[in-house]
């Protein structure tokens, strides 16, 4: 095949829609409120809304687009950039812009028909704009056709143009979502309409969609790109229009583009009647930017195969489990008299009820009443994830096994169009679908790297064989780190847009510490620009020089900070955490007897406090138990010890808690959160990391008052304002959002589920990870990966290099290079030789993270064939960020 099918999404989710789940009993409430018509209901009752139309994921291009140019009226730039684009993708040079669809048909139908008149079409969808005009439409399609369902039958075309003297003949681009045209039939209709002196309109909104189907069902097509099929298609017509609200995800808009200027100016003669000047024609400047930059990206080819895998698989997913649906562009159409036959009179209606009952998705019967007995459930472009779209399948086909007890519905008030219709129905007592999935929906995305092998090589080369030092542009799936890489959710974004600056006291930071004290129970709140600065703070207002900090393992940035402050470094975490294959629950805890030992030999009043990590990184995102919290807090408080946390990944923590131990099953995340913090009189937090966002930080304490006023004290010297940490308010207030959304159950299920999936796959191919998986990341474990390779040739780092080069995806060296040399100048040669493949939050899908397993599995296979590597440069600090390397071959010794 020409265009092989994509393994995941060519891009990377940017930012997030939250979504609602109602309850079962929210939802009776809700469809009985809306008289079993769903059009009554708002996306915030509904979990998955599965319209295509208006409800795609834009790219961060189009997002940047929104706040482009002119809002416009005269001469915009806007409309020149969007007639730029159509002229460029499509081949039309005149353009005429409109509100939306509906515009374009009324110019068009303004400009050519008149009452009384019949169209010959492909589509029917259409009739609920013409019928009310008096406009007859008359089906030409070839009934014969079994896989282009949307060809012209061109005899009957024919005959109807002798017959009814139409005005110009009217073609649909996979005509009603359903129908897509062969580019053979749809020439020989524009020869039929050019020898009846007719123009051919083509209806050019889903021309993408039956792009592809030329291109995998046409003969000779297998080698066009979807791009030079769109501009074939679009360039057989006379007159195309379009909705700006499905190919190129843009919330509405529209147009009508020709080379008659003929034809241009009747349209743009009325435009300014009915729509707004022939320069926006009733759009927004910012729409006309999203069109035009939708208009570029939509011929991406890999995006094209990925979205038409994603529709492809979905309907699949039904018809194998017996589910009657119909071919849709953008879905399945579920045929509702053949799922609920006895369901006589509304059956998609009744369907659609029960659908949303069992479920909470919602699939919308819309148009002229009295037509079909279809329910198409759409995908709002790009929006979904295969994991989502697996699950609403299986809602539906959870729904189809027990059909025959769903109810039928009773009309209480009728009307011509569906919106208008009101029920009466009782509820069955159906049986409810649960999701397991990620409890958002993609709201922007951003594309990603597409590499070969070959610009890989090359890239690790000039790189030094150090995953530091690649290009982001160079990189596909990038688990180098978890900090940071956050998607915003788009209330996020509202609060962040909304904030308004002050070098003083700010509303966004009374949010911040007010959900502070919500999520920890704490008392002062600093804000700090990121984690560090409250470590290098805490540091320095809690240790008198030559105090231990006895700690749970370390952290790089915590340890250095620590000892800036004189204090020394005591691991005191469990022997467990240090053995890679132990599969001990809690490796994150503190041994109680190795704490005892250090205060017995320093004395209490010699600890300056206790260090505790919560989720521990270093260890492998190793969680701590509520019972060791609950026990060294207790045996600090009785010797005036002070417990601090590092709060960084705490909300993890607490999950592995309500998942893993018993007593918490039934207990919310947020309130497993708050009784941790309860053992522990303060803490630091790089908000990187939990807090959802992409710069941030915290110290916060239980009740110390004094404690606060110093930390106070030098916040206002090395950070800034003791209300902004050198934060700007937008992003407090984007942080104090954050803050809200971690502690979501579902979010951070669907979050640390994501890990457990990641290792089970590299597990089934026996391949070493650490035990049990940690809750931000999978740790290979690199000495058993490469047992050939002694531990100073690194072969954590030399297996990082390997992966990306296999598949594109960035890792992280957490052993021998990090650890760094000892005083005597030797390297340490940590227990702990370890990749770390660590998952940004909210940003890849389990397609992602297959394509990663399956590039390391790849990488496994081959394992024998692989060597060390050696410094070529080797900075003192921190030599893991700059160090360079060059490889060894297999089986040569140091
Ligand atoms: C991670 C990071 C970021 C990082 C930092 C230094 C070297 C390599 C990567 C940062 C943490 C962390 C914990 C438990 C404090 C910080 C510092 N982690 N505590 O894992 O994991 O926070 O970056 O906001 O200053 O990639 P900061």
């Amino acid at each position: 095949m020409a265009f092989p099918p994509p393994v995941h999404e060519p891009h990377k989710v940017k930012t997030i829609r939250p979504i609602a789940f109602p309850s079962i009993e929210q939802r009776k409430r809700n469809l009985a409120a809306a008289h079993f018509n769903l059009f009554g209901l708002t996306p915030r009752q509904v979990v998955f809304d599965m319209v295509s139309y208006g409800a795609g994921a834009m790219t961060q291009e189009q997002l940047a687009g929104e706040l482009v140019g002119d809002e416009a009226y005269a001469g915009a730039r806007n409309f020149e950039t969007l007639n730029a684009a159509i002229t460029r993708v499509l081949g039309q040079t005149c353009v005429c812009p409109t509100h939306n669809t509906l515009g374009a048909v009324k110019l068009l139908l303004r400009a050519f028909a008149r009452s009384g008149q019949s169209l010959p079409s492909n589509a029917r969808g259409r009739v609920d704009l013409h019928a009310p005009r008096g406009i007859e439409i008359r089906d030409a399609r070839d009934r014969t056709e079994p896989v282009f369902t949307g060809n012209f039958d061109l005899g009957r075309l024919a005959a109807l143009i002798e017959e009814s003297r139409p005005p110009f003949v009217g073609a649909q681009a996979f005509a009603d979502g359903q129908h897509p045209f062969s580019l053979a039939n749809l020439r020989a209709v524009r020869e039929l309409s050019d020898r009846h002196g007719l123009r051919l309109v083509l209806d050019v909104s889903r021309v993408v969609e039956n792009a592809w189907y030329i291109q995998r069902h046409e003969a000779g097509m297998a080698g066009r790109t979807i791009a030079e099929l769109v501009r074939l298609i679009a360039k057989t017509a006379h007159i195309v229009l379009m909705d700006g609200a499905q190919d190129p995800r843009a919330n509405t808009g529209g147009f009508l583009a020709t080379d008659n200027p003929a034809d241009h100016e009747h349209f743009i003669n009325d435009v300014v009647v009915f729509e707004g000047l022939h320069t926006y024609g009733g759009m927004a400047g910012r729409t006309m930017e999203v069109l035009a930059r939708g208009f570029d990206e939509m011929c991406d080819e890999t995006t094209v195969q990925w979205a038409m895998q994603q529709t492809e698989r979905f309907s699949a997913r039904l018809r194998d489990a017996g589910v009657p649906i119909e071919r849709g562009c953008d879905g399945a159409y579920v045929k509702a008299d053949a799922f609920l036959p006895h369901a006589v009179h509304y059956p998609a209606h009744a369907l659609a009820s029960a659908l949303y009952q069992t479920s909470g998705v919602r699939a919308l019967v819309q148009g002229l009443v009295g037509r079909d007995q279809l329910l198409p459930v759409q995908i709002p472009r790009l929006a979904m994830t295969s994991t989502q779209l697996d699950q609403v399948a299986d809602a539906v086909i959870a729904l189809y096994h027990q059909r025959q007890h769903v109810p039928a519905l009773e009309l209480e008030r009728g009307g011509e169009w569906h919106d208008q219709l009101r029920f009466r129905s009782v509820f069955a007592d159906l049986e409810a679908f649960a999701f397991d999935c990620e409890p958002w929906v993609i709201h922007t995305l951003e594309p990603i790297a597409r590499t070969t092998r070959e610009q890989r090589e090359r890239a690790i080369v000039e790189a030094g064989w150090n995953t530091f030092l690649l290009r982001s542009a160079e990189v596909t799936i990038d688990l180098l780190t978890d900090s940071g890489t956050t998607a915003m959710s788009t209330d996020q974004w509202a609060a962040y847009d909304a904030a308004l600056p002050t070098p003083a006291t700010s509303e966004a930071y009374l949010e911040f510490a007010a959900a502070v004290r919500d999520a920890y129970g704490y008392e002062f709140v600093l804000p700090t620009h990121q984690g560090r600065a409250a470590e290098q703070i805490l540091s320095e207002v809690l240790i008198r020089p030559g105090q231990i900090v006895p700690g749970n393992m370390y952290f790089t940035t915590t340890k250095v900070h620590q000892e800036l402050a004189g204090g020394v470094f005591v691991d005191v975490i469990v022997d467990e955490a240090h053995d890679p294959a132990s599969d001990f629950r809690f490796k994150g805890n503190i041994d109680l007897g190795k704490l005892d030992a250090a205060v017995r030999e320093h004395g209490a009043s010699q600890v300056a406090y206790v260090s505790f990590e919560l989720s521990v990184n270093m260890a492998g995102g190793q969680p701590v138990s509520m019972d060791n919290l609950r026990e060294v807090y207790a045996y600090c408080g009785a010797r005036g010890i002070p417990v601090l946390f590092d709060a960084t990944r705490a909300v993890e923590n607490a999950y592995l808690i309500q998942k893993h131990d018993a007593r918490f099953r039934a207990t919310r995340v947020k309130d497993i959160l708050r009784e941790m913090m309860l053992y522990g009189d303060g803490a630091t937090v790089s908000g990187k990391k939990d807090f959802l966002i992409n710069i941030g930080g915290l110290l916060t304490f239980k009740d110390n008052a004094e404690w606060a006023r110093q930390a106070e004290a030098r916040l206002r010297i090395y950070e800034g304002g003791v209300h902004d940490g050198g934060l700007p308010a937008a992003d407090l207030a984007a942080m104090a959002q954050g803050i809200r959304e971690m502690v979501d159950d579902r979010y951070i299920r669907a979050r640390v589920e994501q890990a457990v999936r990641l290792a089970a796959w590299l597990e089934a191919e026996g391949i070493p990870v650490v035990e049990p998986t940690g809750s931000h990341a999978v740790f290979l474990d690199a000495r058993r990966f490469l047992p050939h390779i002694d531990q100073d040739e690194y072969p954590a780092q030399r297996l990082a290099g390997e992966i990306y080069v296999e598949s594109g995806v960035r890792a992280m060296e957490r052993g021998n290079v990090s650890k760094g040399r000892g005083p005597d100048g030797h390297n340490c040669r940590p227990a702990l030789e370890l990749v770390r493949l660590t998952l940004p939050r909210r940003v890849y899908t389990d397609d992602h993270l297959r394509a990663v397993a399956d590039g390391i599995i790849r990488v496994w296979r081959r394992r024998h064939d692989i060597g060390g590597l050696r410094f070529v440069y080797e900075p003192k600090e921190l030599r893991f960020f700059q160090g360079r390397f060059e490889p060894l071959a297999a089986g040569s010794t140091p």
